[in-house]
């Protein structure tokens, strides 16, 4: 399926180069710096790049301008913070885990004094005492407080997502949103951040003990028992671009000093998007900088990475469609998956590096169809099978897939 590209027209911008030297081209170091998302569906992923090489000048190139295209913009890799496998030390505030490829860090403010232990464990901390009927039951980041007067007391809850680009699809239920009588009255509110802006959850979902009173608002309205659904409420926010949910708990019992209450924040779900990642070097694997200047008639190798730091990816396709400029040099292509996923969402020229030297020497492909996972017709780069009668590419959990083309510059 192809989709209408997100993206925008080279960078028309480049000013004029002047003649070109092998020199100039040995000097060159760095890379062009081109991104494009890669949506996975369960069924296939299909990329195709496009054109980010622009002609300065007769018989030179300035490599460097960016373009972002979207070809199959559907739900990517699911990823989950899960309270059953990690560890928050009793009343700590502030935690941060390796989610997805990158770090989720919940930060707790307001008013921190209000913070209460349960059974003498100070918390925030991970419990099952509120179990939202779950069966089998399951572990909660458990809050409690007792907030000194009604109303105008809170505690925040931030969650923060490093991933390039942000997460999407983030969804979550709270347990225990509920009230005692009027010794107090549990009322949550939810908000994002998503590319950017402020907004509100795209669902809220409530049970028979509370009501989604606004945008963002959900209330206690009556007692739930600490083994029952009736006081829970499901969160989604189905944004893409999030790098921020932002929680404010509160008590809102008409007492002027409400009494202890308490929820607990379950599992948080959302999605990662990868990336697919264009880089272009010369022959001994030094990074051609933005903008550099090439002779005609040099190799040029690019490589195509996507860094997948999650579970397996099971049918993926790539396609690279040369610019008419740079010819395809015959057994040219090359493709690796020797190097493990990188520390982050998006990899370090150093980790770059690594996987240049990996991909510079792995597995020859073949241009024909229907021998490997690779083929070349005219100017276009196919691997998988979506798009040609490839072999299937699969990219397994946590590890970097490559490619690499080597071309000339006519
Ligand atoms: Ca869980
Ligand atoms: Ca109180
Ligand atoms: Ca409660
Ligand atoms: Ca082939």
């Amino acid at each position: 399926m192809r989709l209408p590209a997100e993206s925008r027209p080279y960078d028309q911008s480049v000013p004029p180069l002047s003649a070109p030297t092998k020199a100039e081209f040995s000097r060159g170091h760095g890379l062009v710096s081109a991104v494009w998302r890669l949506y996975i569906r369960p069924v296939f992923a299909h990329i195709q790049l496009l054109r980010n090489e622009s002609r300065s000048s007769r018989g030179t190139w300035a490599l460097g301008a960016l373009l972002l295209g979207v070809l199959c913009a559907q739900p990517a890799v699911a990823q989950l913070l899960d309270w059953d496998v990690e560890a928050w030390p009793p009343g700590s505030t502030a935690e941060t885990f390796s989610v997805g490829g990158d770090n989720v860090s919940l930060t707790f403010g307001g008013d921190l004094s209000a913070l209460r232990a349960l059974s003498g464990t100070a918390s925030p901390h991970i419990n099952s005492s509120l179990t939202g009927g779950l069966n089998p039951v399951e572990n909660g980041l458990y809050v409690r407080t007792n907030h000194p007067s009604n109303g105008l007391d809170y505690i925040t809850l931030t969650i923060d997502f490093a991933h390039t680009g942000g997460v999407y699809g983030v969804s979550f239920s709270i347990l225990d949103v509920d009230l005692r009588n009027t010794n107090h009255i549990d009322q949550l509110q939810f908000t994002a951040t998503a590319s950017g802006l402020p907004v509100n959850p795209s669902s809220v979902i409530t049970a028979a003990c509370n009501s989604f009173d606004t945008v963002n608002t959900v209330t206690g309205t009556c007692s739930s028992s600490s083994t029952s659904s009736t006081g829970n409420a499901t969160v989604t926010f189905d944004q893409t671009g999030i790098s921020q949910i932002q929680i404010v708990y509160r008590n809102t019992s008409p007492l002027s000093n409400p009494g202890v209450q308490e929820i607990s924040i379950h599992d948080l779900a959302f999605s990662t998007q990868l990336e697919l990642v264009k880089r272009a070097f010369q022959s001994d694997g030094t990074p051609i900088t933005d903008s550099s200047t090439l002779p005609t008639g040099v190799p040029v190798k690019f490589m195509l990475y996507v860094n997948n730091p999650g579970p397996l990816l099971s049918n993926v396709s790539l396609r690279d469609v040369l610019d008419p400029l740079f010819q395809y040099s015959s057994g040219g292509l090359r493709f690796d998956n020797s190097v493990a996923s990188c520390a982050a969402s998006t990899c370090t020229p150093g980790e770059e590096d690594t996987i240049f030297a990996a991909v510079d020497s792995g597995t020859v492909g073949t241009e024909g169809t229907g021998d490997d996972i690779v083929s070349v017709s005219g100017a276009t780069i196919d691997v998988g099978n979506q798009n040609a009668t490839n072999a299937k590419l699969q990219i397994p959990a946590s590890s970097v897939w490559a490619l690499l083309i080597t071309v000339t510059l006519q």
